[in-house]
This record gives C-alpha cells, structure tokens and sequence, in this order.
C-alpha cells in the first residue's frame, strides 16, 4: 500500500524499493482514510498483513504531536477495524518499537518490561501495540507485534542518525561537506540489520498462536561508538569534523536501550545474522559507493 502522491512519482518516492518495485502491486491507499484500507482488504483479500506504516521519525515527533498521535494512532486503529470485517482470518504483525520502553526501568528490555514512553511517537506505539493486544483477545485475530529495537541499512532516511553518519562520512570523503552536525552523542542504541528483522517479522505471523515479541540483538552502542567506527572505516578523525549542536538533542531523551530477544529466540528460531561492525561496514560502503568512492569490501574489526 502506497499513498497517490508516491505512486505518482514512483522514481522519487519509491526509489528505496525500486529494485523489488517490479515483481510488486502496489496499491493506493491512505493510513488516514478508513474506506480506503478497507476497498484494499476487499480487493486483495490478503492473507497476512504486515503494518509498519507510521510518522516514524521520533523527533518529528515533538514539532507535530498532533500529527503524529493522529497517523499512527488512527491509522493502526482503521487497518485492524477494517481487517476484523473484511478478512478475520487474516495474520496481522504490528511493528512496536523499543521506544514504547523509553525512559527504561531495567537493563535489559524484555517483553514485560514496563512501558514509559518519552515522545509522542513512543506513546503513538504503545497505543498501537495495545490495540493490537486487543484485537487478538477480544476478536480472535491472530495479531502479533514486534518490540523491534532500532533497524537499519543502506535504506535508512537520511534524518536518523546511522545514516546520518554514514551518509556524512561519504560526503566528507568526496569533498562535499566538512562538518557534521549532530546532537546527543552519549545516547545507546542497540542497532541491528532491518533484513534480519524482517525475518522476525514474518516468523511470527507462521506461528500457530499470536504472540508479542522483543527483537534485538542484545548489545548496546553510544552514537559516539557508531562515529568511531564508521569514520574509522575510512581513515578519517571525527574530532576533526564533529560538532555537537543543540538543534538535535531532543525536549525528552531515550538515554539507553539494550533488548534481550531470548523469547524469539526461543520459539521463532531467530537470531541475527549482521553483527555491529558489520552493520556499519555495509552502511559505510554503499554511501561511499554511490559517490563513486570504493572501499575495501573486507569486514572491519569493532572498534567502539
Ligand atoms: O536516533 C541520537 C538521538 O533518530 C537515535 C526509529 O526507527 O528506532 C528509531 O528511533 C539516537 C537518539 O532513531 C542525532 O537523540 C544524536 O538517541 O536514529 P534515531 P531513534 O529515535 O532511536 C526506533 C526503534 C523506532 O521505532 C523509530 O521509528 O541518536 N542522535 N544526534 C541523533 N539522532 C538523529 N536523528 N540525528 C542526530 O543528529
């Protein structure tokens, strides 16, 4: 599913998917309006539904509340009402996120870990999850989330810090930047690779039983590690082009979040594959190329 103004300008705004945009049908639809999620489950009668579509950007967030709560909310609320009418039988995944733990209560998240979101778009997830929840006990609908830590790879947006960062290096490299900008240095993510994560994903949806899931790799990094490591890639000293500025730290800071994903291990079978360094390495090298910079394709040692 895609929106009209997407579909109009499929190179544009497709760009990302435009290897696999071939063997896909993609079909117009709006999270916002109601009537169409519903024509696409009566046309398509799917038999899984993968909902990740969301205002995503966390620190958007907190300049469009308003916007944010509305989309994600209401959007998550019409695919799984649309869904419980038209195809029941139909498996439903909800993409949670970590930030639904925010301001943490233990080290490491876990399923039941308490939730304590710090942004509109953690409290967005969260009512999400629930109503996922809530589907699956009222209606029967065999509807899982997953709890995924941050995900990413060569298709990251530019505005999140990973790709910030390798997109940065890149352009340092071919001249055309000289400083990068960011914001919270100290805070730790665990980042994992989106293709393993999708795995994830669809694991859950061929289990007989619905059921919520933590999906991470269990090791947790400081933006400053992932700055070590992909300037160190190339050779080059982040002292030299790093500046802290406050237009990025955020009104409400998710300081540490670190998943054990031992659940899904345990009955889906999952574990990642891309491991840390592996994760920049690939970032690194796919911005640099599309400069028409090459690297050395050999995995790096982690350095942070
Ligand atoms: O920030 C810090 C920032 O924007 C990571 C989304 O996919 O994962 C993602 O959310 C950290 C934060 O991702 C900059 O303060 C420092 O602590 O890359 P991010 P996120 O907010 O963790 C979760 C699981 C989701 O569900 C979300 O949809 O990096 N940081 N300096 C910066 N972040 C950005 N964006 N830009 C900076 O300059």
């Amino acid at each position: 599913m895609a929106r009209r103004v997407a579909l109009e300008d499929p190179s544009r705004r497709l760009g990302r998917i435009g290897p696999v945009l071939g063997r896909l049908h993609l079909h117009a639809a709006s999270l916002e309006s109601f009537p169409s999620i519903y024509q696409i489950f009566r046309a398509v009668q799917p038999e899984e539904c993968y909902h990740l579509a969301a205002q995503s950007f966390v620190s958007y967030s907190f300049d469009d509340e308003f916007s944010t709560l509305n989309t994600n909310i209401n959007g998550t609320h019409f695919v799984l009402a649309a869904l419980k009418d038209v195809v029941p039988k139909c498996r439903f995944y909800f993409a949670g996120s970590s930030e639904m733990f925010g301001k943490v209560t233990e080290i490491p998240q876990i399923e039941t870990t308490r939730f304590h979101p710090r942004s509109a778009y953690g409290i967005s997830k969260v009512a999400g999850f629930d109503l996922t929840r809530n589907y699956r006990e009222a209606y029967g609908i065999h509807a899982s989330s997953g709890i995924l830590f941050n995900h990413e790879s060569p298709r990251r947006g530019f505005e999140f810090v990973t790709r910030k960062i390798t997109s940065g290096v890149a352009r340092i490299l071919a001249g055309q930047l000289n400083e990068l900008r960011l914001g919270n240095l100290e805070a730790k993510r665990d980042w994992g690779h989106a293709r393993d994560y999708v795995e994830a994903m669809w694991s859950m949806l061929q289990q007989e039983q619905p059921d919520d899931y933590v999906v991470a790799t269990g090791k947790s990094h400081s933006v400053s590690d992932f700055v070590r490591n992909a300037f160190g890639l190339v050779g080059l000293d982040p002292k030299k082009f790093i500046v802290t500025d406050p237009e990025f730290y955020r009104p409400a800071e998710v300081q540490i979040l670190v998943g054990n994903a031992a659940k899904a291990q345990a009955t889906l079978g999952w574990r990642p594959k891309t491991d840390f360094a592996g994760l920049v390495h690939e970032m690194v090298i796919t911005d640099c190329a599309s400069l028409g910079i090459t690297l050395p394709s050999a995995k790096s040692a982690e350095t942070g």
